[in-house]
């Protein structure tokens, strides 16, 4: 049976695909809880990870090489930096950076270490399921730069430094160690986010209105993902 792995950061990301499958067993694993059902034949793994990225490194690799995923969805909710992003818009990566990664005392990039890259390349064939899930439902869907650190971003200058250096559309805490989880282990993997704050003073704010929303506007997109990817 193929085997997909779901991930979110916080409970809320993860609550609205918990409730879409109804029934599900739950397994402790590693500090944390993973959530197993049977959709259409193919069994899915839910679990959130907790916030940042060593938490985030954890529960990826958990259900790649415990569990036995084949492929890995995220969905939840980020910051926008691209100022054509509003509250409840969706952004999937192509790809994803570190931006709190920092050794250019030693004349490299920001985001870069030895025999990594400053960008990990989300898999083309979920970025195309997403497109057509878009089409098909007639839903905007932004393509673009996700960047990752363990930091809530809520300043104009953090957040235009980081427009500036990563050329970033959008920013949380967990995408790029998912990725780079996901690549090291070969498993083909998708981040998507809906916007649930500017990423400036008021994001603290803006972020509880909108979080349980943005992350509802999520994790139905990647349901609807799902009949898909499973016969592909
Ligand atoms: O997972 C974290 C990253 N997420 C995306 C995001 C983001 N990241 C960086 N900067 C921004 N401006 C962003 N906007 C959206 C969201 C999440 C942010 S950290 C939020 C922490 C909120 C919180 N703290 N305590 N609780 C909630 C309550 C609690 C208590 C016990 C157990 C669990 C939760």
């Amino acid at each position: 049976m193929k085997k997909i792995a779901i991930m979110g950061a916080m409970p809320e990301e993860i609550e609205p695909l918990l409730n879409f499958f109804g029934t599900y067993e739950t397994t402790r694993y590693a500090n944390n809880n993973y959530y197993t059902t049977v959709y259409k034949n193919t069994q899915i793994v839910i679990a959130y990870s907790k916030i940042g990225k060593v938490n985030s490194t954890i529960t990826a690799s958990a259900m790649i090489c415990h569990f036995g995923c084949e492929k890995l969805l995220f969905g939840g909710v980020a910051g926008a930096v691209n100022p054509e992003l509003h509250v409840g818009d969706l952004v999937v990566a192509t790809k994803l950076g570190q931006h709190d990664l920092d050794i250019t005392a030693f004349g490299h990039p920001y985001g870069y270490v030895p025999e990594g890259a400053v960008y990990e390349e989300a898999d083309a064939s979920l970025i195309e399921i997403a497109r057509e899930v878009a089409k098909e439902k007639e839903i905007k869907l932004k393509e673009g730069i996700i960047v990752t650190g363990d930091q809530f971003v809520c300043d104009n200058a953090r957040k235009e430094w980081i427009a500036k250096t990563f050329n970033a559309d959008a920013l949380e805490m967990e995408g790029a160690s998912v990725a780079l989880t996901c690549n090291s282990f070969g498993v083909p993997f998708f981040i998507l986010r809906s916007i649930s704050d500017a990423a400036d003073m008021d994001a603290s704010f803006s972020f509880d209105e909108f979080m349980i929303s943005s992350a509802k506007i999520s994790a139905k997109f990647v349901v609807a993902m799902l009949d898909k990817i499973i016969n592909d």
